[in-house]
């Protein structure tokens, strides 16, 4: 049986190859890529998205909804082009694979490029809407999951053959730009196979699975020239205690994140690998809750050099954080790796994964980035995904201008309010009694408790001084 299916599979796909088969099946435009599949070419460009042109920076005064207000890519901001600063990313996952469906409610969105199938043309299709719509909007960055872009086979072989074929495809329309994967990550939760965890299974045979998908999608992320890889642990957790040995599964965790540090030497990749916190969705509880159980986690197993931290801001607000909590906590250690810039909903309880449209938020988060000298190699990736009522072709290029204006209001907003220093100087204020001998020598760690009660004695009771928060909130807000 498998023999003869892999048959047909091999058959099916040499077609494809060859730009037979579906393409009657589907648009013209499928069928231009199957006759010049070898290269960057210019035929399909404006095909998919024919009533957008390319994205530019019209100022604040402007009205137009497909210009930018606040983002201007070449803009020089506290020296370094908003562009770098920013390093924005598309989404593949929910920009082209997001069809509104919800628990309650079938798919709203038919992208006039789809044809309702997963099929390996139309996934091919899908790639090239990808690149023209990051072109039109003026970025160089995607990030994707392995199975979003490419379908699973019926084995892994021919997931393997999918995944492979697509990726050469999205070389090619690499090929001539400057857009390449801010990351890419393997899809180890949609599966029934990986219902009890990837990494954290109980069972053996799944980690084994899921490690050879890692593997596999590491290869590609490299191939692509991708910056970075990440794990997120979409059902690396529990449903319950009862049923769960706690130690086995974060020892498991470890040893496969170890593995994958080995592989990425191996396969001689340079960029960061980075894990995702998110404290619960889809299970009750995740191991990497937030930035600091994630840190700890690494530490304890000796993976701190290895890795750094990939931060949602809609995970922080659910592990009862800031984004600006997260951002922080993880860069004064020196393990903000990258952001995934979307936000939450203050009335609802799960992650909504909307378009960042908070400009304060935006400003927090940009003076943790400003602080943190940029993402770089991370970046800004829009995991976020259109309101299952929003069905028009234009609103996904509204919603990633809006995200992008945000964050570039927030790049410029916290660079004012870093350069003009009055919230630097509060903080400095606040603090400097340690700049006195008995603060330095607490600092240097050369005093004890003995030395510290007799200086507590002699000089007496503290006097209260005023911690400012009204007018710190003062100042911050009047740059927003
Ligand atoms: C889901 C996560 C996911 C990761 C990539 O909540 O945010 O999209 O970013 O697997
Ligand atoms: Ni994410
Ligand atoms: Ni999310």
């Amino acid at each position: 049986m498998k023999t003869i299916s892999s048959i047909i599979y091999a058959v099916v796909l040499l077609s494809l190859l060859l730009g037979y088969s579906t393409c009657q099946k589907v648009a013209d435009i499928t069928c231009a890529w199957d006759a010049n599949s070898g290269g960057n070419n210019q035929e399909w460009e404006g095909e998919f998205f024919p009533n957008i042109s390319y994205i530019k920076y019209e100022g604040p005064s402007s009205h137009n909804p497909l210009a930018y207000k606040y983002y201007n890519a070449e803009e020089l901001i506290l020296g370094k082009k908003m562009k770098d600063w920013l390093r924005f990313s598309v989404a593949f996952w929910h920009t082209f694979r997001g069809d509104g469906g919800d628990p309650f409610g079938s798919p709203t969105k038919s992208w006039p490029w789809e044809d309702g199938t997963n099929s390996l043309a139309m996934a091919a299709k899908r790639m090239r809407a990808n690149f023209e719509f990051i072109k039109k909007l003026g970025v160089e960055r995607w990030c994707f999951h392995d199975r979003d872009i490419a379908p699973e086979g019926s084995t892994l072989e021919e997931s393997n053959a999918n995944l492979d074929y697509i990726a050469s495809l999205a070389k090619d329309l690499q090929e001539g730009t400057n857009i390449r994967p801010l990351w890419g990550t393997a899809q180890l939760f949609k599966h029934p196979r990986f219902m009890h965890g990837a990494a954290t299974s109980p069972d053996v045979r799944v980690y084994a699975y899921a490690a050879a998908q890692v593997k596999k999608a590491m290869e590609v992320t490299h191939k692509l020239g991708g910056e970075n890889y990440v794990f997120w642990g979409g059902r690396e957790g529990y449903q319950t205690l009862l049923n769960t040995d706690l130690k086995k599964e974060l020892d498991h965790m470890a040893t496969f994140l170890s593995s994958a540090a080995a592989w990425k030497k191996k396969l001689g990749f340079q960029g960061n690998l980075l894990l995702e916190p998110k404290p619960q969705e889809p299970t009750k509880h995740q191991y990497d809750w937030d930035a600091a159980t994630t840190m700890g986690f690494l530490r304890n197993y000796g993976l701190s050099e290895e890795y750094k931290l990939n931060l949602e801001c809609n995970h922080a607000t659910l592990s009862g954080h800031s984004c600006h909590h997260e951002l922080e906590t993880a860069r004064i250690y020196g393990m903000l790796g990258s952001v995934d810039a979307n936000t939450g909903d203050a009335q609802t309880g799960w992650d909504t994964d909307q378009f960042l449209t908070d400009v304060s938020e935006a400003t927090l988060v940009m003076l943790s980035v400003i602080k943190n000298g940029g993402l770089a190699p991370g970046g800004f990736n829009f995991d976020a995904k259109l309101r299952r009522e929003s069905v028009d072709v234009e609103d996904l290029f509204i919603a990633h201008i809006g995200g992008m204006d945000t964050i570039a209001r927030g790049l410029r907003n916290a660079a004012a309010l870093l350069q003009e220093g009055r919230l630097t100087k509060l903080i400095d204020d606040r603090y400097s009694s340690f700049n006195s001998p008995l603060g330095k020598l607490i600092e240097e760690g050369s005093v004890g408790f003995e030395e510290l009660e007799k200086h507590a004695l002699q000089a007496g009771e503290p006097p209260l001084v005023s911690g400012k928060q009204e007018l710190a909130e003062m100042i911050f807000y009047s740059y927003i």
